[in-house]
Parts: C-alpha cells; structure tokens; sequence
C-alpha cells in the first residue's frame, strides 16, 4: 500500500518508522522490487528535468552543480549507473553509458575537489565499465584520474584538496586525512587495469606519508598541511574528515591484497578502540580526543559515524561493529531519520537537517554480508521505509532541513551519493540478487562496485 503524504504527516516520529524495529520478518523481494521501482521512477524524473546535470533539485525540479561551481559533470548520472546495471534496469543503464561517451567531458577550466571527485566520477566510471565492460567508459576514468594526479605533486606526496581539471594548478594545502587517503581502491583498480603504477603508488605514498605523522597515541588529527606535514588541528574522530581513511586502509588490503595497510588499518583501530571507545547506558559511541593526550573534546556525533560498526566488523571485531550499529539504530527507532549530528552524553541531536545520508544502511549491509543475520535487513529497511515516508518529494528523493519537526521539514537537494549509495545497500540487502556476488565483492566508500559483479545473468 502506497502511503499519501497528507497520511504521512500525523502521529509522532517515533510512531512514523516503517515496521516494529525488532521484527526481523519481511517480504524482502518485495521490497527489493519497491527499492527498484523508486530508483526507476527517481531516474525517469531526472532524465526529464535535470539529465546531465549534477544533481536534481527535487522539490522545485531545479538543479545545482557538484563539484564544480556553475558546471556540470553528470554526477548523479555518473553515480547511478551500476545500481541501475545491478538492478537490472537494463535500458536505462544504456542511456547513461551512451551519454558518458557522447557528452561527458572533463576538460573544464574550474576547480574540482580531488576526494569527492575520485570517490564519486572515478569510482562511479569504474564501476561503470566493471557494470558494461565498455573500454570508452574505462578511458574517461583514466582521462579523469589523469588530471586529478598532478595534485600529489606536494612536498610529502599527500595531495592537496583542489585542483583545476584543466590548467592541473592545484590549490588548498591544508587537508584531512580523509582528502588525503581515500584513493587506493579505485586508483589500484585503474593501475591493474591500464598498467599504469603511477595511480597506485601516487595514492599508497600519501597514505603512508599520512599514517607515519600519527601521533604517540597512533591517532590522526583532522587537519594537516600537505606542504610540511604539520598538523593545524588535534582532534581525533571516527567522522567527517577521518572516516574513510580508516576504512580505505581495511579496503585496501581487502581488494588489493595490501598488507602495509592491514598492518596499519590494526594499529589505527586498536588507538581507536583503546582512546575513543565509550560506553553509555549500554550503548557504544566513539569520543573525539586530543590526538596526543586522548582527553575526550567532544561527545558529539557525526551521523557519519555511523559506518563505523560495518568497518569493525569487516576488520574482525563483530561484537563491537555490531553494538555500534545498535547504538544508531536506536537513535533512527527515536527520530525515525538520523540527525546530522547527536551528541551522545545529553542524548540530543547537535545538527537537525540530514544529507540524505547512507552510512547507517551501510552499515547494516557490511554486518549482514558476514554474518546473514535478519537484524541487519531490518536495520536497512526501516532505513528505506524511513526514507520513502519523509524524503520522497515531486520530483525525487530529498534531503530534509529538519528531522526532529513533525511533519519533517524537507530542504531541496538531492547528493550524488543517493544513487550510488543507500538505494543499491537496500537492493542488494533484499534481492539475492544473481547479478552480485553475494561472498567476493567489493564496494568503494560511495558504494561503487569494483569487484563482484556477475555477468551473463
Ligand atoms: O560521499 C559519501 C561517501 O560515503 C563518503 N562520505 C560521505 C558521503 C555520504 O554521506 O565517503
């Protein structure tokens, strides 16, 4: 039964979450079937008001730029088209990969964000030729990669933040960590698949180079100057502008067999676990510290954090991956949407708007590829269910200024990373799917597969 949004709006947040959080049953193709249906329709309306474009507005049907300013480079297009492929949206697939080699074209003179650039239009062609096997598509992410790879050009070797895609004159020399190292999935994809090392070794050195200006503790800061290595920041955190640094160390030697950086992901983990993990009222939550004394400097959360417990379950340690996937599952039981950011100790949201944001779901994805357990499942479709009651607008999914409002209040903006990200985590939670290998797979920190498609199905 499909709710009307007038229906919607009354009763309390709590009372708005899809089913029973406990209640672990389901019929889940059926879900997967709407998961599907709602990626179809969400395509359709932006094939018809912002095709191209970087990203639909969709609440006014208007359209923004990302990441370039006032130039597009067909994000959301981009972004979409292995979740189309691995859903088996086989038409719409095909537009998006004729339109990526007829119109997509990265000589642009503007500045670009070397991270969300990579994560998001590399990652995305990547697994866009791994979707289609077409060499054209695999060129424009070399074409793409090249450009971008000037910016490791620093005295360290770690990248500056910006660069122009046309001039290659980088800019912003003050980083993170996460800007830093999140590349070596994609960027040793493309080396095995060109033969060309310079992808690879560019992006391991500024990792190590990273990694070796941890502190006494082995905690990282969140801001670093590229240029000298100095740190200009001291706090430690599991979120923004940290995360996938640890998670692309794990992935790293998942995908690519990198043993440094398993060694490193373990002595970056075991800081974290020793330093930043808190318990309150039975629940797990990771503290921001002074990164050289470890004193607690703040107890909020970033809602991207919330990834975390599928990491720590990937690296092994299932019991404390799962019960911080718990400790954001109750905060979506209570706001039905995760808020932006939560401060732990008083148990109230910091930041009330959310991002359209993936990371929970994420998680419980990662968790029930290891263990099949249906508390997984159910974590990612009250997630979808959340989602579809509150985010659904005129013209496509949209992220919401307020989740503690009743109704929620919507803001006007749909991120690339929707398509890539939350929609396949729920698809491929229900379907068992053929067209995904359910035990050898790999997805990227914006969920493009890079290993485990399944051909011929
Ligand atoms: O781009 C997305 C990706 O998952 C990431 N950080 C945040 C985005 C989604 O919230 O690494």
């Amino acid at each position: 039964m499909r709710i009307g949004r007038r229906g919607m709006m009354a009763g309390t947040a709590a009372a708005l979450v899809g089913a029973k959080p406990h209640d672990t049953t389901a019929d889940w193709k059926a879900l997967a079937e709407d998961v599907k249906a709602e990626m179809a329709w969400a395509w359709d309306l932006y094939k018809e008001h912002a095709w191209g474009k970087d990203e639909i507005k969709p609440v006014s049907g208007g359209n923004s730029s990302f990441p370039l300013k006032n130039r597009h480079l067909g994000l959301s297009l981009v972004e979409a088209l292995d979740t189309l492929w691995v859903m088996g949206l086989d038409s719409r697939f095909r537009e998006g990969i004729d339109w990526v080699k007829t119109s997509l074209d990265f000589d642009v003179d503007g500045e670009v964000s070397v991270f969300e650039t990579s994560i998001r239009l590399v990652g995305g062609l990547l697994s866009a030729h791994h979707a289609s096997g077409d060499r054209t598509v695999l060129a424009k992410a070399k074409d793409l990669a090249d450009r971008l790879l000037p910016a490791f050009a620093s005295p360290t070797g770690m990248p500056y933040r910006k660069i122009n895609l046309r001039t290659g004159k980088p800019s912003e020399p003050i980083s993170s960590p996460a800007d830093i190292a999140t590349y070596l999935p994609e960027w040793g994809t493309l080396s095995r698949l060109t033969g060309d090392m310079r992808y690879r070794d560019a992006a391991r050195k500024a990792v190590v180079a990273l990694f070796d200006r941890r502190s006494r503790l082995d905690l990282v800061a969140t801001q670093i100057d590229v240029r000298s290595g100095e740190w200009r920041d001291r706090r430690a955190t599991i979120g923004s502008y940290c995360d996938s640094f640890f998670e692309y160390l794990w992935d790293a030697w998942q995908l690519l067999g990198d043993t440094a950086c398993k060694h490193m992901y373990d002595v970056c983990t075991a800081a974290i676990l020793k330093h930043q993990q808190t318990w309150k009222g039975g629940n797990l939550w990771f503290a921001d510290v002074d990164f050289e004394s470890g004193q607690v400097v703040s107890t909020e959360q970033d809602e991207l954090a919330s990834f975390y417990g599928g990491l720590l379950g990937q690296g092994g340690a299932m019991k404390l991956g799962a019960a911080c996937t718990e400790s954001w599952a109750k905060v979506q039981t209570r706001f039905g949407i995760l808020p932006e950011g939560y401060d732990y100790a008083k148990g109230e949201p910091t930041q009330k708007g959310n991002a359209l944001r993936p990371e929970l779901a994420d998680a419980a994805f990662n968790l029930w590829l290891l263990d099949r357990k249906p508390r997984w499942r159910a974590i990612g479709r009250d997630h979808f269910l959340a989602m579809k009651r509150w985010n659904k607008a005129r013209y496509g999914y949209t992220d919401l200024a307020d989740v503690t409002s009743d109704p929620k209040r919507q803001a006007d903006h749909c991120p690339g990373y929707w398509w890539s990200e939350q929609m396949k985590y729920y698809y491929l939670l229900f379907a068992d799917t053929p067209r995904f290998d359910y035990r050898r797979n790999y997805l990227s920190t914006e969920g493009n597969v890079l290993l485990g498609f399944r051909h011929g199905r």
